[in-house]
């Protein structure tokens, strides 16, 4: 006996799983059109017509930042409640039923947007941020509800788990990986509210034909209300291996519990209202607003800052009691041969740099010179793309056996695959970053225009695709192995020297919290209360300008509007052709 989770939590270690192969599928989807743009966007090699880059683009988008990493997240929060409470959920058939809601969401929109490569007349080639003018086929926009539905039920899941236990342990301080869950999902369902209210009040029934324009203003603010949120939802739960597993493997404890909670509090406060630095180039809203946008967005800097403080502590600590010494010299201690350990902590360290290109894009000056350029590319390729993507990749290693009760198939692989991530990534990203201050755009299969020459301070245009080429292919190259390692595991007969469930101890524990940390009520007042302050003003005045439904539409029903200017029009018709004809009469022009 190990004490593994499909042990202890037999039944829900099934859904786990499901939720686990269920992202895995969509990572290899997703990876697939990835390789397939980056040769094509390069000019390495071309099968697919370029008209249809951005249905590739989208499916690349849809599959590997909704489906793999939301997939991936429900199933080790999962494990973090059912573990950290240690009891079961509630009703396991409804755990089953959230998680069917997301697969059957998944299954409506990748159907049309699959659809795009044929010649049918559904498509939703609108790119993951499905912004107006683009409009999608309805199914596409029903799934992306009812899979965030999905999630909504998830969190009810867990909270409904924490409420249950909380009865029976009245005065205990919430453990640590619940509390991060529930701060998460908090952050998560007010931001979705904005991405509710785009689709269901007006992407829908555009495309459904209901109403005959949107105001795209409008619904871009709505999309980004969500759209910058949502980069925490993939951050908080990387963040969260990071603070409970990443200690334990360095053989330590975390530094401090107290400062994991001010961290997710913070992210839950201040994600939402910063959604309009995506925006600094949106004609139709006041630079007021951006600069209000822009200084909330520096404040968030902190929480990242914390983590990186904190993890390094934790991780020096680990060290230490491994035998490590001297400034520097403890770093030789930490387990770089375990893949866990070493594909987290590489991945921590390009989460770093992302850092930086980060603060540059959150600049308001300075992110007009990369907006909409091949650098926004080169840095969430490094933010969710390695920062999340490569942790993810790296705790399968531990939580497959976790959860099958199967050894791992091939630690070296392993070790290889994700050391391929992190290189691959350097190459490829590193080049988009530079192709971008070049002025290189994304989101095309034809950057270079005719006749014209991007002209580089080093290097060379050729040098540059010829790095993105390299690093897109040693990241599939990395993407086989993985599903590989995943493969064998799951057909192995192995089942020796499994590790045991749980997570890190912590040197400055819970009780060292001040107990207002875990007043998940107020948190989520003041959150409410900043997205007001954010938002009231700025959708005010898009929608006074632009108007609810667009700026063809009046408040006036649109029957009655145009009924009264045809009678108007006819009368005025009418009587001025008599006149004209009374007058030819009386002067005998006739
Ligand atoms: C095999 C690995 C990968 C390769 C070769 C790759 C390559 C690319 C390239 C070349 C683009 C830019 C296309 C353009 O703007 O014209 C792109 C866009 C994108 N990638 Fe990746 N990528 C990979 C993995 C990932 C991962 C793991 C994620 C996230 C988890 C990700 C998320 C995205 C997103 C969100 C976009 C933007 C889509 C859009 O503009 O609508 N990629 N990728
Ligand atoms: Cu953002």
């Amino acid at each position: 006996m190990t004490n593994t989770y499909i042990e202890s939590f037999p039944a829900e270690a099934k859904v786990v799983r499901a939720a686990f192969y269920s992202s895995f599928l969509a990572l290899a989807i997703g990876g697939l059109f990835g390789i397939i743009q980056t040769l094509h966007r390069t000019g390495y090699y071309r099968f697919i017509d370029s008209a249809d880059y951005y249905t590739v683009l989208t499916a690349h988008g849809v599959f590997l930042v909704i489906t793999f990493t939301i997939f991936f997240l429900v199933a080790i929060f999962t494990w973090a409640i059912t573990t950290s409470l240690d009891r079961p959920v509630e009703d396991i058939r409804f755990t089953w039923f959230w998680y069917g809601l997301m697969v059957l969401g998944t299954i409506l929109a990748a159907v049309p947007i699959l659809a795009g490569f044929t010649d049918s007349e559904m498509s939703a080639s609108v790119l993951f941020t499905f912004y107006a003018p683009l409009q999608g086929h309805p199914l596409f926009y029903v799934g992306l509800v009812l899979f965030v539905v999905g999630t909504w039920l998830a969190g009810a899941d867990w909270f409904r788990s924490w409420l249950a236990w909380k009865q029976e342990n009245p005065d205990e301080r919430i453990p640590l990986p619940t509390f991060m869950v529930l701060t998460t999902m908090l952050m998560w369902y007010i931001a979705t509210l904005g991405v509710a209210a785009a689709i269901l009040l007006f992407l829908l029934p555009w495309s459904l034909g209901i109403i005959e324009s949107v105001n795209p203003l409008l619904t871009r603010t709505l999309f980004w209300f969500f759209g910058h949120p949502i980069v925490y939802f993939w951050l908080m739960p990387a963040y969260m291996m990071w603070y409970i597993m990443l200690p334990k493997i360095s053989g330590g404890k975390l530094f401090s519990d107290p400062l994991a909670r001010v961290v997710f509090v913070l992210f839950l406060i201040l994600s939402v209202p910063t959604g309009i630095h995506h925006q600094y180039l949106d004609p139709g809203i006041a630079e007021g607003f951006k600069f209000i946008a822009m200084t909330n967005t520096m404040f968030l800097l902190l929480p990242s800052l914390l983590t990186a403080f904190t993890v390094v502590a934790s991780m020096e600590h680990g060290a230490r009691q491994r035998g490590g010494s001297g400034y520097l010299g403890w770093l030789k201690a930490l387990p770089w041969r375990d893949p866990v350990f070493a594909g987290m902590a590489l991945a921590g360290l390009m989460f770093a740099a992302a850092g930086f290109s980060g603060m540059i894009n959150a600049g308001m000056n300075i992110n007009y010179l990369v907006h909409n350029t091949f650098w926004v590319v080169g840095h969430f390729h490094l933010t969710v793309g390695t920062g999340v993507a490569l942790t993810f990749m790296a705790v399968t290693y531990w939580f497959l056996p976790q959860v099958t009760g199967k050894a791992l198939w091939n630690r070296s692989v392993a070790l290889g695959q994700v050391v391929l991530w992190f290189v691959g990534m350097t190459f490829m990203s590193n080049a988009m970053h530079r192709a971008g201050l070049l002025g290189i755009p994304r989101r095309t299969a034809e950057p270079q225009y005719e006749g014209f020459e991007f002209e580089a301070a080093v290097g060379s245009v050729g040098e540059l695709d010829a790095q993105i080429a390299l690093g897109g292919l040693l990241l599939t190259l990395s993407l086989v192995l993985f599903f590989a390692n995943i493969i064998g595991t799951v057909l192995n007969n192995r089942s020796d020297d499994l590790p045991a469930n749980g997570y890190a101890d912590t040197l400055s524990g819970p009780s060292d919290a001040p107990l207002v940390l875990d007043n998940l009520k107020l948190w989520t007042a003041i959150a409410i209360v900043l997205v007001i302050f954010a938002y009231t003003f700025p959708l005010l005045s898009i929608i006074e300008r632009g108007g609810l439904f667009g700026p063809e539409l009046n408040e006036l029903p649109v029957s009655i509007g145009l009924g009264l200017e045809y009678l108007w029009t006819t009368v005025v018709t009418t009587v001025t052709s008599g006149v004209d004809t009374a007058i030819a009469i009386i002067t005998g022009v006739r």
